[in-house]
């Protein structure tokens, strides 16, 4: 063991409010964020920087106290060191070991909420979806750039890339939980299915953005979309429901928006201009031009129309976008609302 790492043990133990460091090995040492990511600093600059500054530690430590947590300023960087004991100590081991597995998955980032934290206007309750459930476990997947492409076709080949790899990801976090803890989990749908019913009129059965706020993930943006602090607009979300009681991260304060609208110049439907709310209609117009409305539209038509006009109709770049969409259950042509919001571009 270094010395390094000695006095970074001794110092945490001065401290006396940390209990984990043995799980990451040498000098390497658990640290949450301001807005609780796990961040694993490995290297001896680091553990230096927190041996020097070992006085402002323990007096920020004084100063940030928050309940059963504890933090610690060194450089702008906030430290959150848990004072853990006993039964919420064995409950944030399984939630640590749970998160290492779901990034080194290549998850972008995860977070936990209580199910009773989760509230969504127009979802359904948890209870249907899993009698018994406790935690939501919100995880956050990285826009690839193919989102910004100015071929739409490319734009939606990353989508679909991105969803069979969320869909992966689920799975196996799924059987994950099953496999080591006995969990019960059911993996929540990122976009359908969904609940067919003339009440929903396409309202899904479970919020994705309602979950991941829940869960610390992010904040609403201008545009009702949730913004990662490090990732910005450009996530995808997706969620599992689990009967396990895990600790819950932290919802974030900070208003994440930073109210450029751009999002909403940007909007070719003008479908946000009122604050808190994306009017549907104008947006599916431009979003979906050739989903279930579209393709109730050409039958309707079709029905009206004479053999001629029907075979016509069949030759119709129309009638194969709507196929293309439905066969590969993608439909999206706009995603300037997330391409437009700056937030998170500056770490690229
Ligand atoms: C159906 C659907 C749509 C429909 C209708 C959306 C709707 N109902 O608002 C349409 C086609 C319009 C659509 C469009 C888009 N969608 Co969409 N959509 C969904 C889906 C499948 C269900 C949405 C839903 O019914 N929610 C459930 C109900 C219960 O939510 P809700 O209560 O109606 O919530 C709304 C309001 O109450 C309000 N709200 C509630 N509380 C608060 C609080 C604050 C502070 C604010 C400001 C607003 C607010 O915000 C919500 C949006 O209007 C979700 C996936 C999912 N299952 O969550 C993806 C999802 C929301 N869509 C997503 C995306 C990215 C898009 C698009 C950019 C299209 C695209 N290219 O991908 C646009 C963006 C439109 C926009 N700016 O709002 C992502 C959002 C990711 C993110 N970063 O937040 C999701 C989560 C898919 C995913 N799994 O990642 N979508
Ligand atoms: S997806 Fe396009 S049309 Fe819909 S709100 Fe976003 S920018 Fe507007
Ligand atoms: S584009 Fe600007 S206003 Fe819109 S969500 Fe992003 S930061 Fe907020």
């Amino acid at each position: 063991m270094s010395n390094c790492c000695r006095n970074w043990r001794r110092l945490c133990l001065e401290v006396g409010k940390v209990y984990h460091l043995k799980h990451f090995g040498a000098i390497r040492c658990f640290i949450l964020l301001k807005y609780m990511y796990i961040h694993i600093v490995e290297s001896v600059a680091a553990a230096k920087i927190l041996h020097h500054k070992r006085h402002t530690i323990v007096a920020e430590a004084e100063r940030y106290s928050l309940g059963k947590k504890l933090a610690a300023k060194v450089r702008g960087t906030f430290f959150v060191i848990g004072r853990l004991e006993g039964l919420n100590r064995r409950k944030y081991m399984m939630k640590e070991k749970i998160r290492k597995y779901v990034l080194d998955l290549g998850v972008d980032d995860v977070g936990f909420a209580k199910v009773e934290d989760y509230h969504s206007p127009k979802s359904f309750a948890i209870e249907k979806f899993l009698p018994g459930a406790k935690t939501i476990i919100s995880l956050a997947f990285q826009e690839l750039d193919s989102c910004e492409s100015p071929s739409v076709t490319i734009a939606m080949n990353g989508r679909l890339d991105m969803n069979y790899f969320q869909r992966s990801c689920s799975y196996q976090i799924n059987r994950f939980l099953k496999r080591e803890f006995q969990a019960k989990t059911v993996d929540m749908p990122y976009s359908s299915p969904m609940e067919q019913s003339r009440e929903r009129m396409g309202v899904a059965d479970f919020s994705q953005r309602h979950a991941a706020v829940a869960a610390g993930l992010g904040t609403f943006g201008r545009h009702n979309l949730v913004i990662h602090p490090r990732f910005g607009t450009r996530i995808g979300l997706a969620a599992l429901i689990t009967d396990l009681e895990l600790e819950p991260d932290e919802k974030i304060e900070q208003d994440l928006c930073i109210h450029c609208d751009l999002c909403v110049k940007n909007c070719p439907g003008d479908a946000l201009g009122e604050i808190g709310k994306t009017d549907i209609a104008r947006c599916i117009k431009h979003s979906q031009p050739y989903g279930l409305r579209s393709d109730i539209g050409f039958w309707q038509q079709f029905a009206g129309s004479s053999p001629e006009e029907q075979k016509k109709m069949f030759v119709d770049e129309k009638y194969w976008r709507i196929q293309q969409a439905h066969s590969i259950g993608m439909q999206y042509y706009c995603f300037n609302c997330i391409k437009s919001c700056p937030v998170g571009l500056a770490r690229k």
